[in-house]
Parts: C-alpha cells; sequence; structure tokens
C-alpha cells in the first residue's frame, strides 16, 4: 500500500499542502524529511509520538527523517498553541533537555542504522551562528508583517499580548527549513496541526529564496492530527500530570497502565495513529471488541505494542507481571522495583527498619482506626502480608517480611494495598 493511502486510512493526515505534489514526490524520489522537537523538558511526552512515528513510517516506506532538536528555537519559545508567553529557560538547562530528548529519540528512531537512516540535527548549530544583522536583511525581509499577524499562532495571542522573542518564533523555524532544504535536500516537513503556520511559513521562505535559482524550489508540509478524546477531556494527561517517555518520570507499568485503560469508543483509533500493526489486524481487533468487548483485547494489544516501542520488552514483561500480580494478590512474586513501580499511587508511611507488631504498625499506617479494629481485622482474616493471609496477633513484622529488605505490603481486604517503606 502506497505510505499516504496508508496514513490516510489510519487517519493521520491533517492537512497537506499539495496532496498530490507529496504524492508524486515520493513516488519519484528518496525524500527527506524533518520534525521538530523544542527540548522545553528533560523528556519527551505521548503528545509527541505521532509526530516521531510519522518520521519512523515514512522510514519504514524507504525515505530519510530527521528529527530536529530545537536547541536554537528552544531559548526562544513558540508561540504556537499556547495562549500565554512561555517562562525562558537558561542555555545550560536547554543544552541537558536537548540530549536527555535526543537519547529518547534514537531509541525509537534507531539513528545511524542502514540506508536512509534517521539523523538527528540540532538547530542551535545554525542558529547560533546568524547575526542579527544578517538575520534582519536575508530573512527578516522575506516577511511581511500582516503576514505573520494573519497566522493562528500570532494573532490568537494579540489580545492578551505576545513578545517580539516569541513574534518571531516562525521565522526561525523557517530558518531551519530552509537549511535543511539547502544542506540536506530536505523537501517534506511535518509536525502537529499546531505547526501549520510555522511549516507554511517555512515553505513560503524557500520559495521565495530559492525560486530565483531554481526552476521549481518546492518544499511541501504535511501535519498529523491533535489526538481527542471521546470523553472530551484532554488526551495523554493523567490525574498524575503528563505521560512521559522517561521511565524515571513515568514508569514502565504506568505507561501500560495508562494505554490499557483507553476508552473502548478511542481504542480502535489510537491503535491506527499510534502502532504499526497492519490495518487488516487492526479490523479484527474491532471485531473482537465487537463480540467480546470484555476481553479488552484491543487494549491489551495496545498497551503492549506502545510499552514495547517506547521502553522495552523486558519493561513490558515487567508491566505485566505487576500487572498480574496486583490482580492476583500474588505480590511475592514482586521484586523492591517492581514494588517501586505498581504501588507508587498506593497509600505508603515510611519507617526505621525496626521490629515492629503487626497490630501496631496497622494502627500507625491508619490502616485500621484502632487496636481492637486491628485485633478484628487480623482474626477475621482481613489481613495480608506481602500476600500471605496472617492470623497472627502476635505477629511481629521484621526482616522476614521486608521484600528486598525495603517494603512490606499490607492488604486488608479484597485490594486495599498499603506500602510500608523501610529505611
Ligand atoms: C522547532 C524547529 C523546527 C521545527 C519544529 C520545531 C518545534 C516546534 C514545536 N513543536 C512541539 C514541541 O516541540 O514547538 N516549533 O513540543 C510539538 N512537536 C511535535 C508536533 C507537535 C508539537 O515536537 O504537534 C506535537 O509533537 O509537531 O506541538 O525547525
Amino acid at each position: 500500500m502506497h505510505i499516504l493511502e496508508d496514513l490516510k486510512l489510519r487517519g493521520l493526515i491533517q492537512q497537506t499542502t499539495d496532496e498530490e505534489g507529496i504524492k508524486q514526490h515520493l513516488d519519484e524520489n528518496i525524500v527527506t524529511l524533518y520534525a521538530g522537537f523544542d527540548p522545553t523538558a528533560d523528556s519527551l511526552h505521548i503528545g509527541h509520538l505521532v509526530p516521531i512515528l510519522m518520521l519512523k513510517r515514512f522510514q519504514q516506506a524507504g525515505h530519510r527523517p530527521i528529527a530536529l532538536i530545537g536547541g536554537g528555537t528552544g531559548m526562544i519559545g513558540d508561540p504556537s498553541g499556547r495562549s500565554t508567553e512561555r517562562q525562558l529557560n537558561d542555555l545550560a538547562t536547554v543544552q541537558h533537555f536537548s540530549d536527555r530528548i535526543k537519547e529518547q529519540l534514537a531509541k525509537i528512531l534507531n539513528f545511524d542504522e542502514g540506508e536512509n537512516a534517521a539523523v538527528a540535527r540540532n538547530n542551535f548549530e545554525w542558529l547560533s551562528k546568524m547575526t542579527i544583522i544578517d538575520f534582519l536583511r536575508d530573512t527578516g525581509k522575506h516577511f511581511g508583517i500582516n503576514y505573520m499577524l494573519a497566522k493562528d499562532s500570532v494573532e490568537s495571542r494579540l489580545e492578551n499580548g505576545i513578545s517580539f522573542t516569541e513574534f518571531t518564533y516562525m521565522i526561525l523555524q523557517s530558518v531551519d527549513f530552509l537549511n535543511l532544504y539547502e544542506k540536506e535536500n530536505c523537501t517534506l516537513q511535518v509536525g502537529g496541526s499546531d505547526q501549520w503556520g510555522n511549516i507554511t511559513a517555512g515553505m513560503e521562505l524557500i520559495r521565495r529564496k530559492k525560486s530565483g535559482e531554481e526552476l521549481e524550489a518546492k518544499a511541501y508540509g504535511l501535519t498529523v492530527p491533535l489526538i481527542t478524546k471521546s470523553d472530551g477531556t484532554k488526551f495523554g494527561k493523567t490525574a498524575g500530570g503528563a505521560v512521559w517517555l522517561d521511565p524515571a518520570k513515568t514508569s514502565p507499568y504506568e505507561f501500560y497502565q495508562f494505554w490499557i485503560n483507553t476508552d473502548d469508543r478511542d481504542v480502535i483509533r489510537f491503535l491506527k495513529f499510534f502502532t504499526f500493526v497492519g490495518l487488516d489486524e487492526i479490523s479484527e481487533l474491532e471485531k473482537e471488541l465487537e463480540t467480546a468487548p470484555e476481553k479488552r483485547i484491543p487494549h491489551k494489544r495496545l498497551a503492549e505494542e506502545m510499552t514495547k516501542m517506547v521502553h522495552s520488552e523486558a519493561a513490558l514483561q515487567q508491566a505485566l507481571k505487576i500487572t498480574e500480580a496486583l490482580f492476583s494478590g500474588e505480590i511475592q512474586e514482586l521484586n523492591g522495583e517492581e514494588i517501586e513501580q505498581g504501588f507508587k499511587d498506593v497509600p505508603s508511611i515510611t519507617k526505621e527498619k525496626q521490629e515492629v507488631g503487626l497490630i501496631d504498625l496497622l494502627v500507625e499506617a491508619k490502616i485500621a482506626s484502632s487496636k481492637r479494629q486491628a485485633r478484628e481485622d487480623i482474626q477475621n482474616g482481613a489481613i495480608y502480608i506481602n500476600g500471605t493471609r496472617n492470623q497472627d496477633l502476635a505477629h511481629v513484622i521484621d526482616v522476614a517480611d521486608r521484600i528486598d529488605d525495603k517494603f512490606t505490603i499490607i492488604r486488608r481486604g479484597k485490594k486495599k494495598y498499603f506500602l510500608i517503606r523501610f529505611q
């Protein structure tokens, strides 16, 4: 299937500048394309995935992707899709963020592998060398103020205010497109629909600068849709905030849980957007959703594909193990690191490594409201230590009850978990 056809059927194309032109261009050439990522945090989040995967889809179709890290533009701040001015980070912070983001992109895109290897570039390389006089003479002259004011990213901010700094952002992104066009023969920029204005500005700059020299200076743009959810809430946010790609910020288990909890109404669409599962197979999964919704087969597939792709097969296996242990209550199987992931959101207390009577601990951790309640719970068989029922009123929690010498998990009843952390 033609890549554009596949993208369309997946619902991945929001806007194109010239669809017929792009199709022909892709048919006739190995096309170099790019998407940019500004280092505004020390990690990418799942909102970045669709464009990253877009690069990968083109790569699999034989084209050559560039992941552009905005070490320069990240010093300025893109107003696109934002209602307020950004806080500026200092150079050291932006460079630290850039390094982290590059590592994450490398993990998904496998830089430097084979002929149409994906490559990384950083626009700090050229933007930091540009002088203000060159910038104003060679680039600024091609941007009419009216044209800039009419861009969504600027227009929507006029009322609340926008600095000259953010106002000029689109010109910097345009310089990038021109630069990659000249140096790497990059002719296609992809991004989220919030990037449409910046992408078309770059195309316009290329056209103006190049059409004198080249008969047909042509660059293209393509955007992917904003991901929406059926329940109307914002995609990619949980109670704990953004879903990050960095396992230290969002553990593979939490990541797995995020995807498996996808709404039935969204799961097929997300399989199309976020995975490389073929469309035929996705249709099969859709049938399973209709005939046996309780099995949640598409949800499991989505969570598995995503955890494997962003983390690893081993991380997926661990996430599955934690999920299973929490479901069955057999948490003896888990090691300290797995406990840390699986019980992150469970009520917890931290204690010194000293022996403590079970009754006292239940009261101290507020698992039982009083000693009397604690005794009753124990006698009734409602109390489990690390997955095993304990009905011994005289039980003392000691090293034998500490998983990896750090954690004791108390469960009361069917599924109320408490974490005791020892230090
Ligand atoms: C910088 C220099 C370029 C081309 C692009 C850029 C970054 C761009 C931007 N993108 C967002 C970001 O960095 O701000 N100005 O967080 C997001 N992208 C992608 C996609 C998205 C956009 O990285 O829609 C979501 O992930 O385009 O918001 O020469």
